[in-house]
């Protein structure tokens, strides 16, 4: 039956399926809260529907659901890290998170390089997170080759999610937050589940041609965001997000996974700056000055990247969030069952 939820109840019922698969606090905590925001904010490519693939990942072991985290950050570094111990991203960021806004204040720009872990999810969480300590940020991290490169046509690079976020005084931060594939991979499978067919220009099939059909897509490749443009962030995210940091490319992940069923294991890079520092000595103050460029924004009627997502925030904190009775019955069912739930 279909259910109207507070956004704490399905966090604690994620949670509670976390549990029951055998995971340890530390790591179903964090993974409960960005899954439950995904539903809040009207992110279903990275909301509940992600439970069974992480159930999956943990059950094939290539997942830790008792990683601790752990932290170094030698005194006055402007690069801290954590080892994620092969757990998921969000305990190591939230762990890491203090020490990089402290270093970010006191240095002007400082990066969290998060080492060894599996992320499947939305980077906005993250994104707002650091905005919160009136920072800047950039944020990456690889996937799992699922992508040509403009001009390819075979998976190489992975869906490579990017997002920025700047503070703003008494408001949400101004944040955008995308693939570097034309949509996530996410939204193919959210397509296949409904028997819906692709829009036009997502993907190509096994023979490298343009197809609508999620299957073929799913087997063939995803096309990149804005032709090459697209192509060269991506291959960006890998340099940077896995070369640079020492961890796995999307190649590489999908030659560790075997399949792109599972959530992928890589690195992740979280680059923190103080705009009061970067705009020392010069004229003008730089949250006032990026007011005037949003306001300018909206007055052509445009809208801010994130305002559809607030906006589903807003709703579900007032009215809670609306599951379907499938939804339901299935987490119902993982509760009940734990990792004989998934194959
Ligand atoms: P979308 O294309 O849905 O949205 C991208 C961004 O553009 C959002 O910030 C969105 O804001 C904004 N936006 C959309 N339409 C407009 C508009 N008309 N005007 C202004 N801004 C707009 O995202 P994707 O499908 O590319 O990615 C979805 C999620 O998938 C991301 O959160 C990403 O982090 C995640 N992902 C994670 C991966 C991983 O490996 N962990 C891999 C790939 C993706 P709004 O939300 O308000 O619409
Ligand atoms: O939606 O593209 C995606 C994705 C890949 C890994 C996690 N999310």
């Amino acid at each position: 039956m279909d259910e109207t939820v507070s956004v704490e109840t399905l966090r604690q019922r994620i949670e509670r399926i976390f549990l029951r698969a055998g995971m340890h606090e530390g790591q179903a905590a964090p993974l409960s809260r960005v899954i439950a925001a995904g539903e809040r904010d009207g992110c279903k490519s990275h909301g509940i529907y992600r439970i069974e693939g992480i159930l999956r990942t943990l059950k094939a072991g290539k997942v830790s659901g008792s990683a601790e985290p752990v932290l170094q950050a030698a005194a006055g570094d402007a690069i801290v890290r954590v080892n994620a111990g092969g757990g998921f991203s969000n305990a190591a960021f939230e762990l890491g998170l203090p020490v990089l806004a402290d270093r970010a204040k006191d240095l002007g720009l400082a990066a969290l390089v998060v080492n060894d872990c599996v992320h499947f999810a939305a980077l906005w969480p993250e994104v707002e997170a650091v905005t919160a300590h009136r920072l800047a940020v950039l944020v990456m991290c690889p996937s799992y080759a699922s992508v040509a490169p403009a001009g390819g046509n075979q998976p190489l690079l992975g869906t490579n999610p990017l997002a920025f976020g700047w503070p703003r005084t008494g408001r949400h931060p101004y944040v955008f937050d995308f693939a570097t594939s034309v949509a996530a991979r996410g939204e193919i499978e959210l397509h296949r589940r409904a028997g819906k067919p692709l829009p036009d220009g997502w993907a190509i099939d096994l023979q490298g041609q343009p197809t609508t059909d999620p299957d073929a897509a799913l087997a063939g490749a995803m096309l990149p965001f804005g032709g090459h443009k697209g192509s060269a962030i991506g291959t960006m995210i890998e340099l940077l997000a896995g070369i640079m940091i020492g961890d796995l490319t999307s190649p590489e992940v999908l030659d560790f996974l075997g399949t792109t069923a599972l959530a992928p294991f890589h690195g992740e890079l979280i680059l923190a700056m103080c705009p009061d520092k970067f705009a020392a000595g010069r004229t003008g103050d730089p949250f006032a000055r990026a007011e005037v460029l949003f306001e300018a924004i909206q007055g052509q009627g445009a809208r801010l990247p994130s305002q559809r997502r607030f906006a589903a925030r807003a709703k579900a904190e007032a009215q809670g969030i609306d599951l379907t009775g499938a939804e339901v019955a299935q987490m119902d069912r993982f509760l009940a069952l734990g990792l004989d739930a998934v194959a």
